[in-house]
């Protein structure tokens, strides 16, 4: 960490990049940490796929790049909370023409791919790890001020969105000690921190309730109810009129379900027409939108199949049984749902993770479920 704090201190032009399909704590990193390097006089641009409008709450958005990638010259480049360079999507041809290269992460499989890594797994965010960079940068503390003089309420809105991003909102595991002392300094600098945790963590359109209702009520259990599962078509979306963005919380809800071990949700991604052109979100589990083809299978149909949209004929715009490219969100209690995500060409953390296959709901369904519960049954939870 030395050495990236004297990198910083010393280089006068950055580009900061995080992962692909940007949440809250990638969001809350980059746009914060761009804002204390600006302060300090700096260039500095921010690279950033189009985001969902929750995070608009995360001040610093003129350090967004909008110009095209190819001209931009790189000296420094910063990658935050990414695990590795595929996950950099279109900021990679930035990182591989840069002088020299950071990364900041706490993601368990980040191998280190930057020249100067500063990775620690046990952080609930990089957010959290880039408010040590911040305060190790900022200039000498008056004697006794508790607050570093460069994190302003701005930085702090930024840092604090990225913790409750990824703790969802100091809730999970992740969420250390420290975490909360980070959060008490940042809550000094007059943060709207209700407003950060209703907007990015609570907020909801009538029309995302209404959706919600429709994935639950085709919720379905198995082992007796350790596992908690349902599925979203894009029709279902298009019903409702909302986009697949809208739909994280549908997870996490079912992972509240008591006895559940593992939830298990499948959904197509989709946006609305009245949000085209929009940002698209994703998750914060996101994977690497890696694509195993599955076969057809006409095995026997699951009974929860009968509980949803009726099947299909054989238009176009049939549900469960069309072969598309589905989204695979996990939720965990114990078992390593990251491990199975990897295996199925993702990733993600521990206890939440995610892959993106082609098949059709049906099949990927059972298949994931047939590995969870061979996963549940060997017992290694972690
Ligand atoms: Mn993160």
């Amino acid at each position: 960490m030395e050495q990236i704090i004297e990198l910083l201190k010393s280089r006068e032009s950055f580009v900061i990049a995080g992962h692909t399909a940007p949440d809250g704590d990638t969001i809350g990193s980059c746009l914060g940490l761009a804002m204390a390097l600006g302060k300090l006089g700096k260039k500095v641009v921010v690279v950033l796929e189009p985001y969902a409008a929750k995070y608009r709450v995360i001040p610093g958005r003129k350090y967004l790049c909008r110009s095209s990638l190819e001209t931009l010259k790189v000296d420094v480049f910063i990658a935050l909370d990414c695990a590795d360079t595929e996950r950099l999507s279109a900021a990679r041809a930035l990182f591989d023409r840069a002088q020299t290269t950071v990364c900041i992460d706490h993601h368990e499989t980040n191998a280190g791919f930057a020249k100067y890594n500063f990775i620690d797994p046990g952080a609930s965010s990089t957010a959290e790890m880039v408010f040590g960079v911040i305060e190790a940068l900022s200039p000498v503390i008056a004697s006794g001020a508790k607050q570093s003089n460069l994190i302003d309420a701005d930085i702090a809105t930024a840092i604090y969105a990225g913790i409750v991003g990824d703790t969802g909102g100091f809730r999970y595991m992740s969420t250390g000690r420290s975490t909360m002392e980070v959060a008490a300094r940042l809550m000094d600098t007059g943060i709207p921190f209700t407003d950060i945790y209703r907007e990015m963590l609570l907020g909801h359109s009538f029309e995302a309730a209404k959706a919600f209702g429709l994935a639950l009520g085709a919720a379905g259990q198995a082992m007796g109810g350790r596992i908690v599962y349902t599925h979203m078509t894009r029709e279902m979306l298009v019903a409702t009129g909302v986009d697949s963005s809208d739909m994280d919380s549908v997870v996490e809800y079912l992972m509240n379900t008591k006895g559940a071990d593992v939830a298990l949700f499948l959904y197509e991604r989709h946006q609305s027409a009245k949000d085209a052109g929009a940002p698209e979100a994703t998750s914060v589990d996101t994977a690497r939108q890696h694509e195993s083809v599955e076969e057809r299978s006409d095995a026997a149909t699951q009974a929860w199949i009968s509980s949803t949209q009726p099947r299909e004929d054989d238009s176009d715009t049939s549900s469960i049984t069309t072969q598309r490219k589905i989204k695979v969100s996990m939720r965990s209690r114990g078992l390593h749902v990251g491990q199975i995500a990897a295996s199925l060409g993702g990733g993600g953390h521990r206890l939440a993770a995610g892959c993106t296959m082609v098949g059709t709901i049906e099949d990927i369904m059972r298949q994931v479920l047939e590995i969870l519960e061979l996963e549940l049954k060997a017992g290694d939870l972690c």
